[in-house]
C-alpha cells in the first residue's frame, strides 16, 4: 500500500537518525502520531505540555548537538510551543517542530482553533511552512530539517491534519543526512593579523563562550603562550572552566570579581565562539578582538577592533604556531590570585550553618556538586538556581550544565530534565529548580512516574520568587508579588508517583540528596532555603544607587558586601 505523508515523514525522521518526538497529540496531530505508533523506531514522549516537548527536545540537541523533534496540534497546541522554542532557538539548537494545522479548507475561515502559525513561529525559526500539497512532500520537511541543522536553530513544518492523511507522491526521503563536520578558518592573512596583534600586547584577557565547545586543549595552550587569564560567559562554563589554570571565573551580574577585573585592565581582549550579552562589562580602552562562527556576531555586543569568521577550535590550531611566548605575566598572575580570593569568598558562603530551619543555598548547590555522579547533566532554573549553579557546580569535562540562558524563561530546569534523561537513560539528571519554577509547568512531575525518568529534582524552596525580589529592592522599588504560598512539595511529589523527601534543617541537605541520587527513579527534594541570601550592601545607601541598578544589582548578587562597594567605586563613582 502507498504510504501517506504522515508515514513518509516518519520514515524521513528514522532515515535521519531521529530517535524520539516529543508532544501531545491532539485531532490535528493524530495522522502523524498515528504513524508513529506503526513502526518501532521513532518514539513518541508524551508529554503533558507542549512548552515542556519544546525545552525537551532543545536538551536533546543541545547535549548531543544533532536534530531534535517536537510537536504540537493545531491552535493552542502550536501556541503552547512557542515559548520552548524561542529558547531553542535563541540557544542556536536545531530543532524541527511539527506543528499540526486545522483543515485545509477552513483555513482563513476562523474556522475552531484557527491560528497563524507562520506568524507565530515566524521569530523563533529560521525556516518556517505550510504543507498544503502533498508534492511537497519529503522536499519541504527535508529542507527544514537541513536548515535547522546548517543554521543551527529551530525550524517548523506547519501540515494540516488532512493533508498529512493523503497519499503521498514520493515514497521514499530524497537526502541523506550526514553529521557536519565543516571547519571555518579565517585566511592566512587574518590568522597573520590575529597573531600580530596578539604578540604585540602585554595585557591579554581571553573571554570564552560556548563556541569554545571541543576546544579546550587549544584554547589551554593559548592562554600559556599569551599568558592570559580566561574568563568565561556562563554557556561557556561547561567547556572552559575545568582543568584550567588560567581559569578566572565569569564576568556579568552574577559573575566574579576576578573575571570582571582581568577583562578591564587587559590591554587586549580576545573574544572567542561568545556574544556574551551585557555591554556594560566590556573594557572601554582596550584593543577588542572576536573569533565567531558566524559574521553577523562580530561587533554585537561591544565596539570591535578586529573581527575574524572562524569556528574556535580551527582558528587556534592555525594560530598557535604563529604565536611567540609572553614573557611577561603579571597580569595572569594578578588575575589568577583575585580569582583565588573570590572563590574563597564564594566558598565561604556555601557553609551548613547552624539554622535550625533553613540551609544557605549556597551550600545546597555545593552539596549537590559534590555528590553528583562524574558525568551528571545539571539543569537550573531562571532565577536564582541559575546563580547557584554558575558559582557552586564543579564542571569536570564530562558533566553537562543547560539552562534558558539566552532567553531566560523560567520553568525550564524540569522539561530540559526530561529531555536530558530521554537522550541518556543510564545517566545522572539532576534539576535545580526553583519553587516558582517547578510550579509554572508543575503538570510535567506527572511525566515522570508515566516516562518512567529516574531525574532527581531539588527544589530551592524560598516561598518567594527571590530573584525578582531581589531585582525589585536593588532598583529601589518596594518587593511587590513576589510572595509564594507553596504546598509540600515532597507530599505532591509522592502522589505523583515520585520519591518526595524535605530537608528541613541544614543537617539535613546532604543525606537527603544523597538518599534522591541513590534512589531507582525519579525523586524530588525540597529544601528549604534562606529567602534573602544576597544582602545588600551595608554602606551604600538608596540616594547613592539611584540610576546605576546595573552595578548596584551585581554588588548585589556578589553577595559580599566588601567586594561589592570596591566594585561600585571603581565603577559608579570615580
Ligand atoms: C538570570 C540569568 C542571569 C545571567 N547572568 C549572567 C552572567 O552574570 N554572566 C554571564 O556570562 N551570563 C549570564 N547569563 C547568561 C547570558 O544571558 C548568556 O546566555 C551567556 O552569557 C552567553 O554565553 P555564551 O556567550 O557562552 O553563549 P552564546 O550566547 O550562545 O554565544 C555563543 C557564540 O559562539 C558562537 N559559536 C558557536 N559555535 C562556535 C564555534 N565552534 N566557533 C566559534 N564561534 C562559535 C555563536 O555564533 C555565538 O556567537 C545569565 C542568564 C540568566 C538566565
Ligand atoms: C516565564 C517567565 N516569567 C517571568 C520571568 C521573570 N522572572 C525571572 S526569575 C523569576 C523568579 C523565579 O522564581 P523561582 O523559580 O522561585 O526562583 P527563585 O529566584 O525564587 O530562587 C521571575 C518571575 C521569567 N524569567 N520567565
Amino acid at each position: 500500500m502507498a504510504k501517506n505523508i504522515a508515514q513518509l515523514m516518519v520514515d524521513t525522521l528514522v532515515q535521519a537518525g531521529v530517535e524520539r518526538v516529543y508532544g501531545l497529540p491532539g485531532d490535528s496531530l493524530n495522522g502523524f502520531t498515528d504513524s508513529i505508533r506503526k513502526q518501532k523506531k521513532l518514539q513518541w514522549i508524551h508529554v503533558r505540555h507542549e512548552e515542556t516537548a519544546a525545552f525537551a527536545a532543545g536538551a536533546e540537541a543541545h547535549l548531543t548537538r544533532r536534530l531534535a523533534v517536537c510537536a504540537g496540534s493545531c491552535g493552542p497546541g502550536n501556541m503552547h510551543l512557542v515559548n520552548g522554542l524561542y529558547d531553542c532557538h535563541r540557544s542556536r539548537v536545531p530543532v524541527l517542530a511539527i506543528a499540526a494545522q486545522i483543515p485545509s479548507n477552513e483555513i482563513g475561515s476562523g474556522y475552531f482553533q484557527e491560528t497563524d502559525p507562520a506568524q507565530l513561529f515566524a521569530k523563533c525559526s529560521h525556516y518556517c511552512e505550510l504543507v498544503s500539497h502533498p508534492e511537497q512532500m519529503p522536499r519541504v520537511l527535508e529542507i527544514a530539517m537541513q536548515t535547522a541543522i546548517a543554521k543551527r536553530g529551530v525550524a517548523v513544518i506547519i501540515i494540516p491534519g488532512d493533508v498529512s492523511l493523503l497519499e503521498a507522491g514520493e515514497q521514499e526521503p530524497r537526502v541523506k543526512f550526514r553529521e557536519q563536520q565543516t571547519t571555518v578558518c579565517p585566511s592566512d592573512e587574518e590568522i597573520a593579523l590575529l597573531a600580530k596583534v596578539l604578540n604585540d600586547s602585554e595585557k591579554v584577557t581571553i573571554l570564552g563562550g560556548a563556541g569554545c565547545a571541543g576546544a579546550h586543549a587549544e584554547l589551554i595552550e593559548l592562554a600559556g603562550k599569551l599568558n592570559a587569564p580566561i574568563v568565561h560567559a556562563l554557556r561557556g562554563k561547561e567547556f572552559i572552566e575545568y582543568h584550567n589554570p588560567f581559569d578566572v571565573g565569569m564576568t556579568g551580574l552574577l559573575g566574579f570579581t576576578s573575571g570582571y577585573h582581568a577583562m578591564m585592565n587587559c590591554d587586549a581582549l580576545l573574544m572567542l565562539g561568545t556574544d556574551f550579552p551585557y555591554q556594560q562589562f566590556f573594557p572601554r580602552h582596550a584593543t577588542i578582538v572576536q573569533v565567531d562562527l558566524r559574521g553577523e556576531q562580530l561587533g554585537r555586543r561591544t565596539k570591535l577592533d578586529y573581527g575574524f569568521v572562524g569556528d574556535v577550535k580551527s582558528t587556534l590550531r592555525a594560530l598557535l604556531p604563529k604565536l611567540k611566548q609572553n614573557a611577561e605575566d603579571k597580569h595572569l598572575k594578578q588575575s589568577v590570585e583575585h580569582y583565588r580570593k573570590a572563590r574563597k569568598g564564594l566558598d565561604e558562603l556555601a557553609t551548613e550553618g547552624r539554622e535550625q530551619k533553613g540551609s544557605h543555598p549556597q551550600f545546597v548547590a555545593r552539596a549537590i556538586s559534590e555528590l553528583a555522579s562524574d558525568d551528571a547533566v545539571f539543569t537550573c532554573d531562571v532565577g536564582t538556581p541559575t546563580i547557584w549553579a554558575a558559582r557552586y557546580l564543579t564542571m569536570n569535562g564530562k558533566r553537562r550544565l543547560l539552562g534558558s540562558f539566552n532567553h531566560g524563561s523560567m520553568a525550564n530546569a524540569l522539561p530540559q530534565a526530561i529531555g536530558a534523561q530521554q537522550t541518556y537513560p543510564g545517566r545522572q539528571i539532576i534539576s535545580m529548580s526553583g519553587d516558582g519554577g517547578i510550579a509554572m509547568l508543575l503538570g510535567d512531575l506527572l511525566s515522570l512516574h508515566q516516562l518512567k525518568l529516574p531525574v532527581k529534582i531539588i527544589v530551592f524552596r524560598n516561598d518567594d520568587l527571590a530573584f525578582v525580589e531581589l531585582e525589585m529592592k536593588a532598583a529601589g522599588f518596594v518587593d511587590f508579588g513576589t510572595d509564594l504560598k507553596n504546598p509540600d512539595f515532597a507530599k505532591l511529589a509522592e502522589a505523583a508517583g515520585v520519591l518526595g523527601l524535605t530537608a528541613e534543617t541544614p543537617q539535613d541537605v546532604r543525606p537527603m540528596i544523597a538518599k534522591a541520587l541513590k534512589h531507582d527513579g525519579p525523586a524530588l527534594v525540597e529544601v528549604l532555603v534562606h529567602r534573602q541570601e544576597l544582602s545588600m550592601p551595608p554602606t551604600i545607601s538608596l540616594a547613592q544607587m539611584k540610576g546605576f541598578t546595573l552595578f548596584t544589582l551585581k554588588a548585589v548578587l556578589s553577595g559580599r558586601g566588601d567586594e561589592v562597594v570596591d566594585l561600585a567605586k571603581i565603577n559608579l563613582f570615580r
